[in-house]
């Protein structure tokens, strides 16, 4: 399935504000398909793993608290040209650049709590799904 599946979580602040089901919805009505798909929490030494790739940067300390703050959802989702289109479907990471239409045009608050994640690799899409989800989990 190499190139077909992305990987993506709801952040915290859009989880609070009740904003699961519309952000599924853009998703799904975007062709993708949930292959797995559960609500978390991550620790801050998780989170801090997640994002290690970032570890240098000066806001990594704020995205580790921040991702750490309150439930997630984790999702894996397939569509032909997964990992591109999602990155378009999602926008720009500062949503005051994000095109019309786009998921963090209509929910991200900010840089930081900008509604939606997803990989930028099908490498990284392969290695985020397996953070979070087991064989059995996906369907
Ligand atoms: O792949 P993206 O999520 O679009 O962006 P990224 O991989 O460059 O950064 C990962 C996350 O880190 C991003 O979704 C929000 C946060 N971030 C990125 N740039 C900044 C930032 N957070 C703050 N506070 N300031 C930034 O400049």
């Amino acid at each position: 399935m190499a190139g077909n599946v992305t990987f993506t979580m709801i952040k915290p602040d859009a989880v609070q504000d009740n904003h699961i089901g519309g952000i599924t919805k853009m998703m799904e009505e975007a062709g993708f398909r949930v292959v797995a798909m559960k609500k978390t929490r991550l620790t801050e030494e998780r989170a801090g793993k997640f994002y290690e790739v970032h570890k240098e940067r000066p806001f990594y300390g704020d995205l580790v608290k921040y991702m750490s703050s309150g439930p997630i959802v984790a999702m894996i989702l397939e569509k032909d040209n997964a990992v591109l289109d999602f990155r378009t479907l999602i926008g720009a990471t500062n949503p005051a650049q994000a095109e019309n239409g786009t998921i963090r045009k209509q929910y991200a608050k900010s840089v930081e709590a900008n509604a939606v994640h997803g990989s930028d690799s099908d490498e990284n899409a392969q290695i985020e799904g397996d953070f979070f989800f087991s064989a059995d989990e996906r369907f």
